[in-house]
């Protein structure tokens, strides 16, 4: 917990990039107690102006010199920044909040998704890792059912939007779009493949054992997270032509027998989680109802009648928000006194 200050000073690192750009737009919504604010990024971006509030921020260059001052560093800058300034900026006395993949198996580092396992924040060395979008969203919804019944088995299949791999990566959807209506096929810069029209079962680069490293993000990062390494998860990670929110396929086997019906129950209940599960009329999940909102929304929930205690769930959530910038910012609230309260309040008034 930092001390109690009336307002801190607040680094964002990766300013210009997808994620920092919701960083900037989450602090103000939720009312952050921001003093200073400093916007960071590389070279390039260095003089570009990014929106905080009403505010407009100058980009400044990610230097040595740059956190002294700052109380919370939000780095979303990709994996070789936070290795080379993390550090930096924990030496500088600020509390790292850090979205990429450098730091979170590593043990002395927690990984956390506030509502499902806030209780290991107090015990970080200055950095605190924000896990990937696709593990942050099945476990907020996975937590209420895993706490009664006991996950033993994961099989999730992901539908990941593009949005995930960065602003360049949504202009290459949308040119491509445009591009095919004109019976054009300029060849792919950011994805391996065509993805307008098409899907690509490649994210991130593919390992000795056959997965990519997301899916194994996936596998590792939730054992971490529940604090379980019993449980046995197999995923595939699939890049679909949507520009935000990703979407998961659940099936899940429990220790204890639990019916649809006291998991939907449990589900209604739980913190960051809104059912959406009335197919009869045609409700369920989907990236753009995800879209700009803050819950994980869970649907399709049926009984899985091929083994003894088996549940299948469709999960959809906003992969900038829940799945990066809004976590990061829930876990700078949990560092500060009254943060979460004031930060949920504030997000009901800015969501009505
Ligand atoms: O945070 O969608 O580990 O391409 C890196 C790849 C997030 C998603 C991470 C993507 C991921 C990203």
């Amino acid at each position: 917990m930092l001390e109690k200050k009336e307002k801190y000073n607040v680094a964002v690192v990766g300013a210009t990039g997808a994620v920092g750009q919701e960083m900037l737009s989450i602090l103000a919504e939720r009312d952050f107690p921001v003093g200073e604010i400093k916007a960071f990024a590389s070279e390039r971006s260095v003089g570009k102006e990014v929106e905080f509030g009403r505010r407009t921020l100058k980009v400044e260059l990610l230097g040595d010199g740059a956190f002294a001052g700052i109380d919370i560093a939000l780095f979303s800058a990709g994996a070789a920044r936070s290795k080379e300034f993390g550090p930096k900026a924990v030496a500088a006395g600020a509390v790292v909040v850090d979205n990429s993949s450098a730091f979170r198996m590593d043990d002395d580092i927690p990984l956390i998704v506030p509502e499902v396992n806030r209780a290991a924040i107090p015990d970080h060395p200055g950095i605190i890792a924000n896990p990937n979008c696709s593990t942050i969203q099945m476990v907020v919804a996975l937590k209420p059912i895993h706490d009664v019944a006991r996950i033993k088995r994961i099989v999730v299949a992901t539908y990941q939007a593009v949005s995930g791999a960065g602003g360049r990566a949504m202009e290459e959807l949308l040119e491509q779009v445009k591009a095919v209506g004109d019976f054009r096929f300029p060849s792919p810069e950011v994805f391996p493949h065509q993805i307008a029209f098409n899907v690509i079962p490649h994210i991130d680069v593919f390992l000795d054992n056959g997965y990519t490293k997301e899916e194994m993000k996936m596998v590792n990062e939730t054992r971490k997270i529940f604090g379980d390494d019993t449980i046995r998860v197999s995923a595939t990670c699939v890049r679909v032509p949507v520009f935000r929110a990703h979407s998961e396929s659940v099936n899940m086997e429990t220790e204890k027998k639990i019916t649809v019906e006291q998991a939907r129950e449990l589900l209604a209940f739980a913190e960051g989680v809104t059912v959406y599960d009335h197919p009869e009329d045609l409700i369920y999940p989907m990236p753009f109802e995800a879209s700009g909102h803050d819950d994980v929304l869970v649907g399709r929930l049926r009984e899985d009648p091929s083994v003894d205690n088996g549940l299948d769930l469709w999960v959809v959530s906003d992969n900038l928000r829940k799945g990066a910038a809004l976590n990061a910012i829930q876990i700078a609230e949990e560092l500060i006194p009254d943060g979460r309260a004031h930060g949920n309040a504030a997000a009901e008034r800015a969501q009505g």
